[in-house]
């Protein structure tokens, strides 16, 4: 990837700025510093690869050298968005999603909460981490990884999901820049649903394992079984239990498997 290439990709989208880095830590890293030093909303941070890239709860997130995407999204969240800060992770996931549809006409689903599934297999994952000050929240980082190549796919042993890649379910090549402007578009396009009834209905319908029997991981327990039945109005999952009884689930220390 080339800074200028990248540049005139992302031309027409609202994004005010963005930083390219050949290797980096990691782009959220990059993005919650940037954001700190002032970065305007709608900036941009990619990297080709990350040497820490950073999943949920201390998990990793590989991105290997010129066979992914790992971007994060500088977003200044406005009174309305600061009610809904939670589904920021889950509009990464939808858009992702979006774009695998529009640009490749292949079906992506959104493991809850914010995993990107094709085939059952994760290729691709979202993280939010937000900048504070004085217990305000002054940005709120978005970070998006994708697998794109082959290569890009982590030693299956390493890992506790199936993972594959989106050349590998679409059976042709595809140009990563097409791609990451696939993916903002469809970010900015859909951010200003977030929270609403249609952000809601989008997800669910993307939601996968809907009617299947899967087992949730929580710091309380460890291992809830039941049967997904949708979302609730704050996005949390709801789940039902072999006694016939519906919970709901927050966001956050949670890890969905389903049993197959
Ligand atoms: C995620 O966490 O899936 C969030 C990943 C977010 C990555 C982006 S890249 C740009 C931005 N900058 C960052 O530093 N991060 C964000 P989680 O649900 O906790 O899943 C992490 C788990 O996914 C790991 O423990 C591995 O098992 C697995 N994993 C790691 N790399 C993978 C890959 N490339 N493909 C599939 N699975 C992977």
């Amino acid at each position: 990837m080339q800074w200028e290439f990248i540049k005139k990709r992302l031309s027409g989208l609202p994004i005010p700025d963005f930083r390219y880095y050949p290797t980096t830590g990691s782009t959220n890293e990059e993005a919650l510093n940037w954001a700190a030093q002032g970065a305007a909303n709608g900036s941009l941070v990619i990297a080709d690869q990350q040497t820490s890239g950073r999943g949920r709860q201390g998990r990793k997130w590989i991105t290997k050298a010129g066979a992914g995407l790992a971007l994060s999204f500088i977003f200044r969240p406005d009174e309305n968005e600061k009610k809904h800060l939670q589904l920021f992770s889950p509009l990464g996931a939808l858009a992702v999603c979006q774009a695998i549809k529009t640009y490749l006409s292949i079906e992506g689903q959104v493991k809850w909460p914010n995993d990107i599934l094709i085939n059952r297999k994760k290729a691709g994952g979202v993280l939010a981490e937000a900048h504070w000050q004085a217990g305000q929240i002054e940005a709120l980082v978005l970070g998006i990884g994708i697998n794109i190549s082959l290569s890009s796919v982590p030693e299956q042993m390493t890992l506790r999901f199936p993972a594959t890649s989106l050349e590998a379910e679409y059976h042709h090549k595809i140009d990563r820049l097409d791609f990451l402007r696939a993916v903002c578009s469809q970010v900015f396009s859909t951010r200003p649903l977030l929270g609403s009834t249609t952000f809601m209905e989008l997800w669910t319908e993307l939601l996968a394992f809907k009617g299947e029997k899967v087992i949730l991981e929580t710091s309380e327990n460890n291992g809830i079984q039941g049967v997904i039945k949708g979302l609730n109005a704050e996005g949390n999952l709801i789940l039902q239990e072999k006694n016939g009884f519906k919970k709901s689930f927050r966001m956050g220390e949670v890890r969905l498997l389903p049993i197959t």
